[in-house]
């Protein structure tokens, strides 16, 4: 299977534009704890790092960007845009976020609070997690 998870919502369109819903329980595959935005992005990649335990849901609501999905054994990437089309990220995921358009703003929506603990930030680590050397 892909490491490539994306969740197709339904776009309501008529004469006056669009709109997209997003239903707790319903469109996500996890409780919904914390929603954050990313925008005013440069040259910078983000992310490079893993979480232990969370789980993630990203839109890029406009404009564009690349997302590379690693799992220690297999890395893939997509573009994403529209608000329509969601990235699920599991946990033990080593994510990197690359090539933003100036306009990109990059909505998340996750299944824990912030808890720095979670994270995995360096990618020899990630890889011995992952492997089962280390928790
Ligand atoms: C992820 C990718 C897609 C908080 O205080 N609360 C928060 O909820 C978040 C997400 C971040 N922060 C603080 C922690 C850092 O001081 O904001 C600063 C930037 O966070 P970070 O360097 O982790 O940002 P990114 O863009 O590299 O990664 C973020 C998420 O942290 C991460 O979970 O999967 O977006």
């Amino acid at each position: 299977m892909s490491l490539i998870q994306l969740l197709e919502l339904p776009a309501f369109g008529d004469g006056r534009g669009d709109l997209v819903s997003i239903e707790a329980g319903k469109h996500i595959p996890f409780q919904i704890k914390r929603v954050y935005c990313l925008f005013n992005l440069g040259d910078h990649p983000r992310g490079m790092h893993s979480h232990r335990k969370l789980q993630q849901l990203a839109f890029c609501v406009h404009g564009s960007c690349r997302f590379v999905l690693d799992d220690g054994a297999r890395r893939e990437d997509v573009v994403l845009s529209g608000p329509a089309k969601g990235l699920l990220i599991g946990n033990l995921i080593w994510r990197e976020m690359h090539d933003f358009t100036d306009d990109c703003v990059i909505m998340v929506l996750a299944s824990e609070h912030y808890d720095e603990a979670d994270y995995i930030r360096d990618y020899d680590t990630f890889l011995e997690v992952v492997r089962g050397k280390a928790v």
